[in-house]
């Protein structure tokens, strides 16, 4: 059994759940939708609060075996216990970041397009995070889009599973899973949903009807 399942990736943004009961019944509710994975990404919160928040979503995602990455603070993650790690391409380098955390955490890097992926060192990594694929609103500095023909092009050179986002919606999730991305990450077409769990169980069927 593979240690992590990228199918549907939730990105859990403290703001945009507070329109779904906040983020731990966000969290809840995507769990109940088929959520394969979640990461705490806070930018804007202290690390205190952040390693409060990340305990407690372990208490719900632990023991459903779901992993809880966190988004890019190695020092919360090793406070809350949580599963891995996420470093965008200016936070830590992934050479940092594994000499924080021990090789059973998982290390997940963001490759935003072909030349991101090509400067990475693959032996330090377990996944990468591909795009914005589609525009977004949800992270200002995100960079351009890469769009399906991008992502390919990542998809083809890299040497761990991918999972893309950026601009995810049932609607173009089949597109992704044709792809043969190994998964989608979203933050709005979960976070802050009226009902997160159905739109968890229809992101995830859609994915899986493009594979
Ligand atoms: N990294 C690249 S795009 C993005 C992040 C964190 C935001 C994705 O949010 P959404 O709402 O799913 O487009």
């Amino acid at each position: 059994m593979p240690r992590f399942d990228l199918s549907l990736y939730l990105v859990l943004d403290p703001d945009q759940s507070e329109r779904s009961g906040g983020l731990m019944e966000t969290a809840r509710a995507a769990v109940a939708g088929g959520v394969t994975i979640v990461q705490l990404r806070a930018p804007q919160w202290k690390k205190r609060r952040m390693t409060e928040a990340a305990r407690a979503l372990r208490t719900i995602l632990a023991p459903k075996g779901i992993p809880l990455i966190i988004d890019d603070h190695a020092d919360v993650m090793l406070a809350s216990g949580a599963e891995g790690l996420h470093v965008g391409q200016e936070d830590l380098s992934a050479e940092d970041a594994r000499r924080l955390i021990s090789p059973d955490k998982i290390l997940g890097l963001s490759a935003g397009n072909l030349m991101e992926l090509r400067g990475t060192r693959p032996e330090l990594v377990d996944y990468y995070g591909v795009g914005p694929v589609f525009s977004t609103r949800s992270k200002a500095d995100a960079g351009a889009a890469i769009g399906i023909a991008g992502l390919q092009e990542v998809l083809a050179e890299a040497r761990h599973p991918c999972v893309a986002i950026g601009g995810i919606t049932k609607e173009n999730a089949p597109q992704i899973g044709a792809a043969g991305a190994d998964g989608i990450a979203v933050i709005s077409a979960l976070c802050g949903q009226p009902d997160v769990e159905l739109a968890a169980r229809n992101l995830l069927q859609a994915y899986r009807c493009g594979i």
